[in-house]
């Protein structure tokens, strides 16, 4: 087997029993003779080692007096095309790694390991562990009670509202305002919309009016978020004229954190290894990379679902398998997940191909599946899941109720061409699956974990499998693609998915790059 890259000297290793530091494997990599090197490596290495050291992979080398004053390194010559995008198709940037090295005269020029001291991740509003959900009746109105309690905390502060109860016995003309869940949209006959609102005491209709200036966001309301309107009562006060509206939204002020240092994540989601679609080839071009000195900055890996295929997602979904096996998917993931460089933070969340309860929030996987994808000490966490890097917090979650998103509003808000602004509208209404009932299962809950309660630095989504990203109110949107060709599905639907392309983010500045492996 040639070896010549960063990706297939770990898989070799992996064969043989060791780990190799990142360092380690791009001196294997670039040895004269990355076969010979290995295999005398592997010999020398200490009986009880398990992973391979440089300076062990150094020493190998100088002991056989090979060129190991003028190492030469595999760079990856790739074109960098960086800072933010708003929206448009994939970006053109060759990231993949060169099969090629490339000499270099500084002797000392191999890649250095990644700084571990200074990494930091923490672990916020994971479910896991504390579901609490038996799915009785009193677990729904709990975690309403809950969404509407907090969701109307964020927009009190913006209106004078009073209860439902309260405005309908208050004298016609007067000025009102309430705080509510939509429970209903429906346009009247002359194309005014009337819009229910619910909250803890009762219902009330509000009247928005065809020709006012906020009627053009009535089409992005969505059946069971909180808004709050503002308006005048009828003169039989049965029923509220909207004269402003409020969602709970992000300041425009709001003003993102940002790492004390250059590192960079890469966040990524869809794998779905097991399908026949997988596109091997080009994970391991991205695994490559990431062993290169372009890369030595990318210190965190962000997974954000449907890491295997799954069985049984979707009708006739087998006939696409090449992995029947649920473990042996995972098994299989976790293979490839090793070829990623060993030093890096990896924390993945779980999406609706993968094995835990498809109803959201998902907890992470369980013990059994968690010992099978043991590779690098990868944090496990719920989808969804706040996850904060350096001082960024990134808000993870798979993406089920962007299909909702895309298909209740109109094109120019929402798409499949461009999922960001979907994930926007997420931003905007402050929880990840407003809308109960539909198409994204939602498991009652004491606390709603769906609401987003902070406002994220990033929020990271992926399942429509086209990547897109941009900035909403200086939140750094970014849904990844995926490494999934298109399935026959997708193909009947006219689904074109954007495979291979991992979107890199300046944890410093939140820039993005894409880098394209395919
Ligand atoms: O879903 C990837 C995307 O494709 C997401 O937008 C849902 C859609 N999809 C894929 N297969 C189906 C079927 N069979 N029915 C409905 N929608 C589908 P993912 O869940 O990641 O495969
Ligand atoms: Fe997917
Ligand atoms: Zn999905």
């Amino acid at each position: 087997m040639p070896l010549e890259t960063p990706a297939r000297i770990v898989r070799e290793l992996t064969s043989r029993g060791y780990n190799a530091d990142r360092e380690a494997v791009t001196l294997l990599a670039s040895a004269p003779d990355p076969v010979g090197a290995l295999d005398r490596a592997v010999e020398s290495a200490p009986e009880d080692a398990l992973k391979l050291s440089a300076d062990h992979v150094r020493r190998t080398l100088d002991g056989n007096g090979d060129e190991s004053d003028d190492p030469s390194v595999s760079t990856g010559n790739a074109d960098v095309s960086s800072g933010p995008r708003d929206g448009a198709s994939p970006v053109e940037t060759e990231g993949s790694a060169s099969e090629s090295t490339q000499g270099r005269s500084d002797g000392a020029g191999v890649t250095t390991s990644r700084s571990v001291a200074d990494r930091s991740v923490a672990i916020d509003g994971d479910v896991t562990d504390e579901s609490t959900g038996t799915g009785e009746y009193e677990d729904f109105v709990s975690v309403f009670r809950d969404r509407f309690k907090r969701l109307s905390g964020q927009l009190r502060g913006r209106v004078n509202a009073r209860p439902t109860n309260a405005v309908a016995e208050m004298p016609g003309g007067s000025e009102a305002a309430i705080v509510g869940m939509i429970s209903d949209i429906r346009s009247t006959a002359s194309g005014h919309w009337l819009v229910e609102l619910e909250d803890t005491n009762g219902t009330f209709p509000c009247l928005v009016m065809k020709d006012r200036e906020f009627a053009d966001v009535v089409d992005e309301l969505m059946l069971d978020e909180a808004i709050a309107v503002e308006g005048t009562l009828a003169d039989d006060a049965g029923i509220l004229f909207v004269d402003s509206l409020h969602f709970p939204d992000v300041p425009r002020t709001y003003s993102p954190s940002t790492a004390d240092r250059h590192v960079q994540a890469a966040l990524i989601s869809d794998v779905h290894v097991g399908s026949q679609e997988f596109l091997a080839d080009a994970w391991s071009r991205f695994a490559d990379w990431l062993h290169t000195e372009e890369a030595e900055h990318v210190e965190y890996l962000l997974v954000a679902g449907d890491m295997v295929e799954g069985v049984g997602v979707y009708p006739d979904q087998d006939e696409e398998l090449d992995i029947v096996d649920i473990f042996e998917q995972y098994e299989q993931f976790s293979e490839h997940l090793k070829e990623v460089p060993g030093d890096m933070e990896i924390v993945m969340i779980p999406g609706n191909h993968d094995a835990v309860r498809l109803a959201e929030p998902q907890p992470g996987f369980d013990e059994e599946l968690r010992s099978i994808m043991d590779v690098h000490d990868a944090r496990i966490t719920g989808n969804p899941s706040t996850v904060t890097v350096e001082g960024v917090s990134v808000l993870m979650y798979h993406g089920v109720s962007l299909d909702e998103v895309i298909a209740e509003l109109p094109d120019g808000k929402a798409s499949y061409d461009d999922p960001h602004k979907a994930m926007y509208q997420l931003l905007k209404k402050r929880h990840v699956a407003p809308q109960y009932g539909g198409h994204t299962r939602i498991a009652p809950e004491e606390k709603d974990y769906l609401v987003i309660d902070e406002v994220p630095d990033i929020f990271h989504t992926g399942h429509v499998h086209k990547l897109g990203f941009g900035k909403y109110h200086n939140v750094t949107a970014i849904n990844s693609g995926c490494w999934q060709a298109q399935t026959a599905f997708q193909k009947s639907v006219n689904i074109d998915p954007d495979a291979g392309f991992a979107p890199i983010v300046d944890l410093d500045t939140l820039d993005v790059t894409v880098r394209k492996f395919v």
